[in-house]
């Protein structure tokens, strides 16, 4: 039972910030997909949560990825994302706390804007190699799973819009009071880790799972967003993290 195993969803923003943590800290692990839906048979069993990711380091199971941020820091110091200095390490948890709650936001207005787009059911459920009759079945229910579960309806996806915004002022503020590289110190941190990875989705660096769409297919309107997005400063930095630091 000494394996380290991460159930998640390979799509899920919040699952790729504890794959950015565990491999910044040099933690192998072995990946578990699970298929959404049925997931929460296991998580519930596993750690009393509906969400991933739940990480499984020999007998501890440990569910969110804050918690699993924490965990980490706790059982694994070295190579530390969180700061030891007082002021700083209040910081990153602070900006911590944010970024993981505006994560909800940059999934929600980003599937509002392309939940019908057989690539992000594709997507999502391509990692599990389900015959394809299973898969032909399962697309619908899971888009329909999928936009119940996040409200993807017009308002909230609008409101939704109006956070993502907030988020990317901030991150933008936060940058520009620093060195314009790491959020708080001279360092990669926690901060930075949950910031870059909860917004990527937005700006689908080369190689994550949110880089599927032939741009050029997509509406006019949501190209030029997502190119401004990409052009301003905020979109810049989370590509350089991608770049330099995942
Ligand atoms: N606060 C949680 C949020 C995780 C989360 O929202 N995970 C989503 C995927 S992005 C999930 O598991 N959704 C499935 C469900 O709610 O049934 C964390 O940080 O781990």
């Amino acid at each position: 039972m000494d394996e380290r195993v991460l159930y998640q969803f390979p799509i899920s923003h919040y699952c790729e910030k504890t794959r950015w943590q565990l491999t910044c800290k040099g933690l192998a692990f072995t990946a578990s997909n699970l298929l959404p839906g049925p997931h929460r048979l296991r998580s519930q069993w596993m750690a009393r949560i509906n969400t991933l990711p739940i990480l499984r380091d020999g007998e501890r199971v440990v569910g969110d990825s804050t918690k699993i941020a924490y965990y980490l820091e706790k059982y694994y110091p070295s190579l530390p994302l969180l700061p030891t200095e007082a002021e700083a390490r209040g910081k990153v948890i602070e900006l911590e706390q944010q970024f993981d709650r505006y994560g909800v936001h940059v999934r929600r207005w980003l599937y509002g804007q392309v939940i019908d787009r057989p690539e992000v059911m594709q997507a999502m459920l391509d990692p599990y190699g389900l015959p394809a009759p299973v898969q032909k079945v399962l697309t619908p229910v899971t888009r329909e799973g999928v936009r119940r579960l996040y409200r993807i309806q017009p308002r909230p996806v609008m409101r939704s819009e109006q956070r993502v915004e907030e988020a990317l002022t901030l991150l933008e503020n936060t940058l520009a009071k620093g060195n314009g590289r790491y959020l708080v110190g001279e360092r990669l941190s926690l901060a930075d880790i949950t910031a870059a990875s909860l917004l990527a989705p937005l700006l689908t660096p080369a190689g994550t799972p949110w880089d599927i769409f032939d741009e050029n297919t997509l509406s006019p309107a949501l190209r030029r967003q997502l190119q401004s997005l990409r052009e301003r400063p905020a979109g810049q930095w989370v590509l350089d993290r991608y770049r330099e630091d995942r």
